[in-house]
């Protein structure tokens, strides 16, 4: 999973700035449905990029869901403290809601919504 900063330039018409998931405390910021932010809404086709900002832990972002190769939908490398990764496969998905996890802390869970390209987040 080294091509994970490969798309950074690629072919996706894409917002130039991606939206923005940070890890802290154990818990997915936006993303985590128990928390006041609620999911994580990014508009299809734009680029994610995650922020460990957690002294707690090194993290990752795996999708729930596998395609029929076996690969997860979408996915981060392990993160360290003050590392970034873009969300691989993220500006690829339709519009609907995605469940995601940390492969290190199955506990930290979050919903990833993808809307239309003219709805907005
Ligand atoms: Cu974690």
């Amino acid at each position: 999973m080294l091509l994970a900063l490969s798309g950074l330039t690629g072919a996706h018409a894409s917002p130039a700035e991606p939206a923005l998931i940070t890890a802290a405390a154990l818990r997915f910021v936006p993303g985590d449905d128990a928390l006041p932010l609620g999911p994580l809404i990014v508009e299809q086709g734009r680029r994610l990029l995650f922020v460990n900002a957690d002294n707690l832990g090194v993290h990752s972002i795996y999708s729930v869901e596998y395609d029929e190769d076996g690969w997860p939908l979408f996915w981060t490398d392990q993160q360290n403290l003050g590392s970034a990764a873009e969300v691989e496969g993220v500006p690829d998905l339709l519009p609907r809601a995605y469940a995601f996890f940390c492969s290190n802390h199955p506990e930290m869970k979050g919903t990833l919504v993808v809307t239309d390209d003219d709805q907005g987040a």
